[in-house]
C-alpha cells in the first residue's frame, strides 16, 4: 500500500499499476536502471544501489489506497475565465498577416511566443501552463489556439487580441487535445484518469467525461486523439485496450456513424448516451500513435513494442493491412507527399537511424532512408522539395538532414549550432522560410531561406520545443502535423 499525492507537475504518465499493464516488472526495472529511449526518463543504475532500484520497481506496482478523481465537478471547478472572446474585437490588433503567425512553445521556461511570420518579430510572449506537450490546435479561422499541458491544463488563447481567454484542468495527466473542424468542440485524451473529455471550445466548459473502457470493463489510457476533418469526428487510439474509437460531432451523420449506441456497453451493460458516443473498432494490437492517410478514410498506427504497423480503415472498421515498420516509428510526426505519381507516407523512427517511406497504395515500404540517427520530428511544405528531419536521439543531434522528396536521398545537412540539439521545423505560409529550433535554455529559432538554405535570422528563445504556422495548420498542409 502507498499514498499518492496529486501529481500536479508530473511530466510523464502517472506510475500507477493501472498504467503499467503493458510493462512487465523486469522491464520496468530495466527502465529504472537504464532509462527509456525518446522519453524524459533517465537511468538510475549509477545513482542508486540495486536494492533501492528494486524497491522503486515494487513501489510503482503497489496500488494506492485511493485513485485520484478528476470528473465533471473537478473539471468545472478548475475552470478560469480570463476574458470573454465575444466582447473582444473580431480582428487582429496587429498589422502582421494573421495567417502567417507562428505560435512557438518555449518549454525551457514555460512560455509561448506569438511571432510575426513575415518580419520574424515577437508580437507577444506569455507564460504557459507547466510542460506543454503536443501540437497546439487552432480554431478554423486561425483566431484561437488551444494548448494542452502534461498535467492536464487546457488553455485557450486569442491570437488576434493577444489575450488568454480561458483555462480548465481536463485531467491529471493529459496526452493531447484535438479541436473539431467546425470550431465547436475540444476533445482531450487523458492518461489519468482513463477518460476522454469533451469541452465547449467557446469557453472550455466541460460537456462530457467519457470513461474509456472496453465491453469487459477494462479501462485504458488514451494514446492520442485527433480531429478527422472530412469525417466530422474525433478519432482516439487507446493505450491499454486494443481498440480505436471514433466520436462523431456530426448531428447529420447516419446512425451507423453515431456510435452505435446500442452495441456499446459501459461496464455492467449500461448503454452510452449523450453526445460523442464512441464507435469502436476492435484491433489485434495496441496503437500508441497514428497518422491519417490524406483522405482520412484510414489510419496507419503502431504499438511502441510492436513489430508491425496496422492500417485501419475507419469505414469498414477493421485492420485492412499491416506495414513492416522496424524500430519505433514516430507516426504522429509522419508527413505525406507525391513521389513518382503515388502518395507516400514518411515517418521518422525514435529507435533506428532511418526514415521509412511507405506507399499508401499497397502499404509496402518503398525506401528505408538511412539517417545520422533516430529522429523525432519531420516536416516539409508543398513549395519545397525537401523534407527536414532531425537526429534527436543520437550523437548527431545538432544536425538536420534534408531529404529530397524526388529522389528519397539525403541531399543536405545543416548544423545550426554545433553541440546543441537542432529539431522541429515549421515552414512559413508560403514555404519560403524554414524555422528550426535549437533545443537549449540558451536556445534560438533559426530562420533559413528554404531555397538557398542560408540563415536569415536567429531569434533567442528558451528551448523552443515546437512552432506552428497558423495557415499551414488550418489548411492541413501535407508537410505538417495535424
Ligand atoms: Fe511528444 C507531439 C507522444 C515524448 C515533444 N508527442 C506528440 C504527439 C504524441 C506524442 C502522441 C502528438 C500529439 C498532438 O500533437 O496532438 N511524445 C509522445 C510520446 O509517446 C513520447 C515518446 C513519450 C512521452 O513522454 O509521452 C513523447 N515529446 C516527447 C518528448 O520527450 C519531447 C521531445 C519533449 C517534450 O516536450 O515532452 C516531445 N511531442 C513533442 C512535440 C510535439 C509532440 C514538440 C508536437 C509535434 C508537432 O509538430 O505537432
Amino acid at each position: 500500500m502507498r499514498s499518492i499525492a496529486l501529481p500536479a507537475t508530473a511530466v510523464t504518465g502517472a506510475l500507477l499499476p493501472q498504467n503499467l499493464e503493458r510493462l512487465r516488472r523486469p522491464l520496468a526495472l530495466a527502465v529504472i536502471q537504464k532509462g527509456r529511449v525518446a522519453t524524459q526518463m533517465p537511468g538510475f543504475a549509477d545513482k542508486l544501489p540495486d536494492e533501492a532500484l528494486r524497491a522503486v520497481a515494487d513501489y510503482i506496482y503497489s496500488p494506492p489506497p485511493k485513485l485520484p478523481e478528476w470528473g465533471m465537478a473537478e473539471i468545472e471547478g478548475s475552470r478560469v475565465v480570463h476574458n470573454d472572446a465575444a466582447q473582444l474585437p473580431a480582428r487582429p490588433v496587429f498589422k502582421a498577416d494573421p495567417l502567417n503567425i507562428f505560435v512557438v512553445v518555449e518549454t525551457g521556461d514555460h512560455h509561448v511566443t506569438i511571432l510575426d511570420g513575415d518580419r520574424f518579430e515577437r508580437l507577444a510572449r506569455f507564460p504557459s501552463r507547466f510542460a506543454l506537450h503536443g501540437g497546439p490546435k487552432f480554431s478554423p479561422d486561425g483566431r484561437f489556439v488551444y494548448f494542452a499541458s502534461r498535467d492536464g491544463w487546457v488553455s485557450k488563447y486569442d491570437i488576434w487580441n493577444l489575450k488568454m481567454i480561458a483555462e480548465v484542468r481536463a485531467g491529471i495527466n493529459t496526452r493531447n487535445l484535438a479541436a473539431s473542424s467546425d470550431g465547436r468542440f475540444i476533445m482531450v485524451g487523458n492518461y489519468l484518469p482513463h477518460t476522454l473529455v469533451a469541452l465547449n471550445a467557446h469557453d472550455l466548459r466541460p460537456i462530457r467525461v467519457l470513461a474509456v473502457k472496453d465491453d469487459k470493463g477494462r479501462t485504458s489510457r488514451v494514446s492520442a486523439v485527433y480531429d478527422a476533418r472530412p469525417r466530422k469526428s474525433f478519432v482516439a487510439a487507446l493505450k491499454d485496450i486494443k481498440e480505436v474509437w471514433e466520436l462523431t460531432y456530426d448531428e447529420h451523420a447516419p446512425p451507423v456513424y453515431q456510435g452505435l449506441v446500442h452495441d456499446f456497453r459501459l461496464g455492467e451493460g449500461v448503454p452510452v448516451k449523450g453526445p460523442f458516443p464512441p464507435r469502436r473498432i476492435v484491433l489485434d494490437d495496441y496503437l500508441d500513435d497514428f497518422f491519417f492517410i490524406p483522405d482520412y478514410s484510414a489510419l496507419v498506427g503502431a504499438a511502441r513494442d510492436g513489430v508491425k504497423g496496422q492500417v485501419v480503415n475507419l469505414n469498414v472498421r477493421r485492420r485492412i493491412a499491416t506495414v513492416d515498420l522496424p524500430g519505433l516509428p514516430h507516426l504522429g510526426s509522419g508527413i505525406s507527399w507525391s513521389y513518382q505519381g503515388r502518395t507516400v507516407l514518411a515517418t521518422p523512427n525514435l529507435r533506428e537511424a532511418v526514415v521509412s517511406v511507405i506507399d499508401l497504395k499497397d502499404w509496402k515500404i518503398i525506401r528505408q532512408i538511412p539517417t545520422l540517427g533516430p529522429g523525432f520530428f519531420m516536416r516539409s511544405h508543398e513549395k519545397t522539395p525537401y523534407a527536414w528531419v532531425d537526429a534527436f536521439n543520437s550523437k548527431h543531434r545538432d544536425t538536420m538532414q534534408l531529404i529530397d522528396k524526388r529522389t528519397l536521398e539525403v541531399a543536405h545537412r545543416i548544423t545550426p549550432e554545433p553541440g546543441k540539439t537542432a529539431a522541429h521545423v515549421e515552414f512559413s505560409r508560403d514555404g519560403r522560410y524554414a524555422l528550426v529550433s535549437i533545443w537549449d535554455m540558451d536556445g534560438a529559432l533559426v530562420v533559413y531561406d528554404s531555397r538557398t538554405l542560408k540563415e536569415v535570422k536567429r531569434i533567442p528563445m528558451k528551448r523552443p520545443s515546437g512552432k506552428y504556422n497558423v495557415h499551414n495548420k488550418i489548411t492541413l498542409s501535407a508537410g505538417t502535423s495535424h
